[in-house]
């Protein structure tokens, strides 16, 4: 937080950030406090100051233990959840630890009058929330979205989600979030907004192989998606946003999930030098596959290239129709 009467703010570490995997196999084996559950599908987690359920399905890789079905965040200090709404009575559900703030925002579009409005109201929301919120910085936020391909050119819904949140959002003082845009295959007419903010500002990445995405070139819509392609977090967690076959601002090897994937990798590869020295802790991946029949060569391969990863699987439309998958990085710092 910025001093505008020139006392010193407190200079103490900010808290590590604890991120894990849940499977339903291990009721019970999670005493810790958890800020905040993002459920997948049908599944269970521990108690949570705050659960966000999302509507993706988790799939099962082959050869894995249990198939995760949880994203949980732990606490590092004394919780205290609550409930806001904005001008326009847009609610917005969170948890704070003293450290770090969760909190999503659910839309139904049917009430907001399609995707770009319901974008721009949840981001509204966003923007006023985190104003009094006491953990002014974004670090990290996800967007789920119902049919994120349907329609064509600039009506395609990816496109007009861009132009809601650009809106809603409005000038950002700060540098961007680093983020995740997905589409549900089982539609809902949920725009859910959900996001990571801290009291302290993260450093946000670009991607040297790759156009920032909020200088995308036209030909990718009318309003460009505002995001950074990784962020390190206070605690210096890397966070890297979702991440395809993209290089430059093009597409790459359309309709070859497994050329996709390689280049995906090598994309999330611009970011090793920046990986906190880690524990013994691997990082997390999460893997949005667009056909659920590839999960299993996918999981081979990504076992070959990060044994020591936890990687989480899940059915979900990639925001080009021509893209296959995404892949969302933790590296913790401890
Ligand atoms: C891309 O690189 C792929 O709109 O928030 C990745 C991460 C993507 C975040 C977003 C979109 C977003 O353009 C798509």
């Amino acid at each position: 937080m910025r001093s505008s009467s020139g006392e010193q703010p407190a200079q103490s570490l900010p808290a590590a950030l604890r991120v894990a995997y849940h499977r339903s196999d291990r009721a019970g084996e999670q005493p810790a406090r958890v800020l905040a559950a993002i459920r997948f599908g049908a599944a269970t987690s521990p108690p949570a100051a705050l659960t966000i359920d999302v509507g993706l399905e988790p799939l099962q890789a082959p050869g894995a233990a249990a198939t995760p079905g949880a994203e949980l965040w732990f606490a590092t200090g004394p919780v205290h959840t609550g409930q806001w709404s904005d001008d326009g009575n847009r609610q917005v559900r969170f948890a704070q630890d003293g450290h770090y703030l969760f909190a999503v925002v659910e839309l139904d579009e049917r009430e907001h009058g399609g995707i770009l409005l319901t974008a721009e109201h949840a981001y509204a929301a966003v923007r006023q929330f985190q104003q009094q919120s006491g953990f002014p910085h974004l670090l990290r936020m996800w967007n789920y979205m119902d049919a994120i391909n349907e329609g064509s050119g600039d009506l395609e819904r990816y496109r007009q989600f861009n132009v809601g949140r650009g809106r809603g959002l409005g000038e950002v003082s700060e540098s961007y979030p680093s983020a995740t845009a997905i589409g549900r295959q089982r539609p809902n007419h949920i725009l859910q907004v959900f996001w990571l903010a801290g009291k302290v500002p993260g450093q946000s990445l670009e991607n040297p192989r790759q156009v920032s995405a909020f200088n995308y070139p036209r030909v990718h819509g009318p309003v460009s998606p505002v995001f950074a392609r990784a962020l390190i977090a206070p605690d210096h967690t890397l966070l890297i946003s979702g991440t395809a076959s993209i290089v430059g601002h093009h597409s790459q090897h359309h309709d070859d999930a497994m050329e996709q994937l390689e280049e995906t990798v090598r994309n999330l590869s611009s970011f090793a030098p920046r990986r906190p020295r880690a524990g013994a802790q691997g990082d997390l991946l999460k893997v949005y596959v667009r056909d659920p029949e590839l999960t299993a060569r996918i999981a081979e391969r990504l076992r070959q290239l990060y044994p020591t990863s936890d990687v989480l699987f899940v059915a979900a439309d990639v925001c080009r129709r021509e893209l296959l998958l995404e892949i969302e990085a933790i590296s913790l710092a401890s």
